[in-house]
């Protein structure tokens, strides 16, 4: 027997879910001749219907209770915490309150301070000549907008989630000097570094600094970040950035470059008026309420990166999480080069979306001939909803998205 089933889905529209009933056991040719083998099978038939209700009401209880388990132990570990810049109201008091999504929330004026607020500049800057790239981070408490009218009580290196980014060539000798500014204590973990960690990425106390170089012998793309315990709530506070180690044999030549990084955030309170901090609870149940490119939701759909039909544009892309992966993708095209998990020493052709992990990262070339607005974003689209989508505006072409 076959038929349909209609049913609401979450999100309010209607579902078809095509079934199709089993046909009859073999052997039951003769219907008449089986009639106490049938009504054992309605019997045992009766009783499966009885053990699987059962079992699916304790399941449903099971779920319930080990959501508010989660939430529970969340909340306990995140009351254990009292660090600066770290809020934990967002789960209540009792710690067995669902968590409070702020998830796209913003400002009646949010159009217009998109639109006013200056977009990071996305563009790669030039590798410093010589030998020796000095690199030096200054971590600084501060009050930043991670969307519009929304304001965060950040960790920032230098001055921003991400850091400015950090573009060296490949052997190159990366000297490096981390001074706190904060009010606990920090440290800086490079992805691109072949060193000790217990000695180099080596807490810094306030007031305090570290200083240490490695040589940049792998190209590629790679994050950095505070290292320091528990480096969820370092990264979610905004403690990450990129740095771009140059190919020592040139990668083919592309007309733009511009680097990406992902990250997402997890609120204590909308934003706004006041500004938020972590919720620890949120981090930890990967629950955010915003994802960004470059650390502010849409900013490059109000602002997006050009191009020129015809050109090649290169994509450094990190993504620093804490916890999401993303699935690069840009709509509209294909992606014609696409070194995979950074690895300079092949290319991938003419793929459609490429993961990058957390902590990973990737280099993507596309060249687009058609003048349009191409949106890049995570194809995991509860990423693109939370904000972490941009436009790529090849031609200089006027108006927006329709979707
Ligand atoms: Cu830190």
């Amino acid at each position: 027997m076959q038929g349909t089933l209609e049913r609401e889905r979450a999100n309010g529209a209607p579902q078809t879910i095509s079934f199709q009933t089993p046909p009859p056991p073999r052997g039951s040719r003769r219907r008449d001749d089986n009639s106490g083998y049938w009504a054992a099978f309605s019997l045992l038939l009766g009783m499966l219907v009885v053990v699987l209700g059962s079992i699916a009401v304790w399941m449903g209880f099971s779920a319930h209770d080990a959501r508010k388990d989660a939430n529970r132990a969340a909340s306990a570990v995140s009351t254990g915490g009292s660090m600066p810049g770290m809020d934990m109201s967002g789960t209540g008091a009792s710690g067995s309150a669902e968590l409070t999504s702020y998830a796209g929330q913003a400002p009646a004026n949010a159009a217009a301070l998109a639109k006013k607020h200056a977009a990071m500049d996305a563009t790669l800057p030039p590798a410093p000549a010589g030998p020796v790239a000095r690199v030096r981070l200054v971590l600084v408490d501060r009050i930043i907008e991670i969307a519009p009218g929304i304001k965060y009580r950040s960790w920032a290196f230098s001055g921003g989630a991400p850091a400015p980014f950090i573009h060296v060539r490949q052997g190159q000798k990366v000297d490096l000097t981390l001074i706190n500014k904060g009010v606990i204590p920090h440290s800086v973990d490079f992805h691109a570094a072949r060193i000790a960690p217990n000695i180099a990425f080596k807490d810094v106390q306030p007031g305090g600094s570290i200083h240490y170089s490695f040589i940049a012998n792998d190209p590629g793309v790679f994050m950095f970040h505070c290292g320091t315990k528990p480096v969820l709530a370092h990264i979610a506070n905004g403690m990450y950035g990129a740095i771009i180690v140059e190919p020592r044999i040139p990668l083919p030549h592309v007309d733009k470059n511009y680097v990406l990084v992902a990250s997402e955030w997890y609120l204590s309170s909308p934003g706004f008026p006041e500004p938020a901090g972590l919720d620890m609870a949120k981090a930890q149940l990967q629950q955010p309420d915003w994802v960004t490119w470059n650390g502010y939701a849409g900013q490059y759909v109000s602002h997006p990166l050009t191009a020129d039909p015809g050109q090649t544009v290169r994509f450094w892309v990190v993504d620093a999480g804490p916890s999401f992966d993303v699935d690069f993708h840009i709509v509209g095209t294909i992606l014609n080069r696409a070194w995979v998990n950074g690895d300079m020493t092949q290319f991938q052709r003419n793929v459609q979306t490429v993961p990058v992990p957390a902590g990973g990262g990737g280099v993507f070339d596309v060249k687009i001939d058609q003048p349009g607005l191409y949106p890049f974003v995570s194809h995991s689209f509860a990423a693109v909803d939370l904000g972490q989508v941009g436009l790529l505006n090849v031609g200089g072409v006027k108006g927006t998205m329709s979707h």
